[in-house]
């Protein structure tokens, strides 16, 4: 029993989340975490909102709010739509916390005393026409590498190479639109990576070997390409200030920490928000999952362009810090979910958002199709098509309709009670094989982080169940041989109680009804062992049951219509 620290990537707060957000970091964390939680780990999940930089002064400037006033605000509109697809974080904190301010200027300061920071003038992009300086992603233009003409400042979206905006052909302020750029000095602070290099090298080569392809090509392309000095300071009224007693003229200048310099330690200051939140002498101790927590693996969870700040950058700032602050164990990178192969857009209101989502179908769907189709090795795509017949297929048909069919069947034949039969024979042994290796594949994908392999073995699961119930028909069986089809009812309910219990991760309420039908004595198992799998006979003849209503309803024809209507189908259609 390992302690396992699990984050994902913290959504930016300027606004709602579209499902490839939602696929690419909370999801398959949250399916990881209860999966541990279920095997007896013990496990902390923490996110939070990412509130500082550019895009939040921007959007709350929009909304007509102070920064402070919009962030808390929108920090509650995210944290309603995670709760609505039932992300069981243990906290949900924000990176504007004191905690991670004040974790945020003691890194700052280490980092100074170990001469790793350095106070530079430099030359800044500065917008006449907006007054004001502009920071990298305000300035956008054509990417040097890949020729992507909406590349930001900071970074291209599209080759995931980290720019500077003085790299930029065609530069432009993404404020105004203006080309009239001007170039003035202002001091900043810079975070001397390229001492880091070899450190962090050394610490990929150690670390990786099981990552995710996807995360180690991007951190070696960031590492062969070599480690810059990076600013890491602002000119903005918003973010962590930089620390007066260590640099009293750029506090005074008020300048700010750099939004990527703050947001990875907001993963500390949010676990430390959540130790300061107990209750009722209730003790939570933040550090130990942070400090010398050498008993701790730490899994995180990002879509690819956050990667390399993740695998390189953030790391160097640990290594740096030389504290031995806990670092990355497992880094599960995610590829693009595309809207029918082309990008979710916000501003053409293509694509499906979090909130939309769950106004049309409960979260059980979504987390369902998603993680069955993570963009794991590859990009993905959500057509609505392709939703349906999942949703249909898998969740109406296999899962739900054989929850149905067996207990509304059973009561009608057999009362509300689990009808004995007679002993379990050859096929139930047969299936009780099946089961029992269909686990252990479910959890051997699980453990590898292999979301699509995981779903795929969930489904083969509930298929083994339709396999059995239509292989011995309980409905013609009773015709003459009542004690049989007692006993395949009994053996299908038990299927319907261990499929609660592992399908749990995945569709958490649906997973509560199906568990509730029944009432067995003592259920208290958050597992299945091969050996009960096998037994198929936790549920005895005898215990109380109810049918719940309807698991997982069709997606008509209609309804697809209308989905396709309201969010945009096809690119071209
Ligand atoms: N907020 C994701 C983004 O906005 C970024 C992740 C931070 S994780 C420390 O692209
Ligand atoms: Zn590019």
């Amino acid at each position: 029993m390992a302690r396992h620290l699990v984050t994902s990537a913290l959504p930016y707060i300027n606004g709602i989340k579209h499902l490839g957000n939602m696929v690419g970091s909370m999801l398959p964390a949250d399916v990881y975490s209860r999966y541990l939680r279920q095997r007896g780990h013990d496990v902390l999940y923490i996110c939070a909102t990412d509130e500082h930089g550019t895009p939040a002064e921007l959007a709350a400037k929009e909304a007509g709010l102070s920064v402070a006033e919009f962030c808390a605000q929108a920090h509650d509109a995210q944290k309603a739509v995670y709760d609505g697809f039932e992300l069981a974080f243990d906290y949900f904190g924000r990176s504007s916390s004191q905690q991670t301010r004040e974790i945020t200027q003691h890194f700052a300061r280490k980092l100074n005393e170990n001469g790793f920071i350095e106070e530079r003038a430099i030359r800044q992009v500065y917008s006449p026409v907006d007054g004001r300086f502009l920071p990298d992603r305000y300035v956008e233009g054509t990417c040097p590498h890949c020729g992507y003409d909406k590349a930001r400042g900071d970074q291209c979206e599209h080759c995931t190479r980290v720019l500077d905006p003085t790299d930029l052909l065609h530069p432009r302020s993404a404020i105004s639109g203006s080309t009239e750029l001007e170039v003035r000095e202002t001091k900043h602070l810079f975070l001397l990576q390229s001492k880091l290099q070899a450190e962090v090298e050394a610490w990929i080569d150690a670390v990786s070997e099981q990552w995710p392809h996807l995360s180690t090509s991007i951190a070696r392309k960031w590492l062969t390409e070599g480690l810059h000095d990076r600013a890491i300071t602002r000119d903005l009224d918003w973010g962590v200030p930089v620390p007066a007693d260590t640099w009293p003229e750029l506090a005074a200048e008020g300048k700010v920490f750099y939004v990527w310099f703050d947001a990875p330690i907001a993963y500390i200051g949010a676990t430390k928000e959540w130790a300061d939140a107990a209750r009722d002498g209730e003790t939570r101790d933040w550090k130990s999952w942070w400090y010398e927590a050498d008993d701790v693996r730490y899994t995180e969870f990002m879509a690819k362009d956050n990667v390399p700040f993740h695998t390189v950058m953030f790391p160097a700032t640990e290594l740096g810090v030389r504290e031995p602050w806990k670092m990355v164990d497992f880094v599960k990178g995610f590829n693009w979910l595309t809207y029918y192969g082309g990008k979710f857009s916000t501003s053409q209101k293509r694509g499906v958002f979090t909130d939309a989502a769950l106004e049309i179908l409960p979260a059980d769907y979504w987390r369902y199709f998603l993680i069955a189709n993570a963009p794991e090795s590859d990009d993905s795509s959500f057509t609505w098509e392709h939703f349906t017949a999942t949703v249909n297929k898998d969740l109406a048909d296999t899962l739900g309709n054989f929850v149905n069919r067996v207990l509304s069947f059973s009561r009608k034949r057999f009362g509300d009670e689990v009808p004995a039969g007679r002993a379990a024979g050859e096929a139930e042994a047969k299936l009780g094989e099946q089961i029992a290796h269909l686990l252990a594949e479910y959890e051997e994908h699980m453990e590898a982080l292999q979301f699509r392999k995981a779903a795929a073995a969930l489904r083969a699961l509930w298929s083994a169940g339709n396999s059995y119930l239509e292989e011995k028909a309980p409905w013609l069986e009773i015709k003459t041989d009542a004690d049989g089809a007692a006993l395949t009812l009994r053996t299908a309910m038990n299927l319907i109680h261990l499929y609660a219990v592992v399908s749990e991760p995945f569709i958490p309420a649906t997973a509560a009804a199906m568990r509730g039908a029944f009432a067995p004595e003592n259920d208290t198992a958050t597992w299945v062992t091969a050996e009960q799998a096998k037994a198929l006979d936790a549920v005895t003849a005898g215990t109380a049951f109810t049918v719940p209503p309807v698991l997982f309803a069709k997606i008509t024809e209609e309804d697809l219509e209308s989905y396709r209507e309201r969010f945009g189908g096809a690119p071209d259609a």
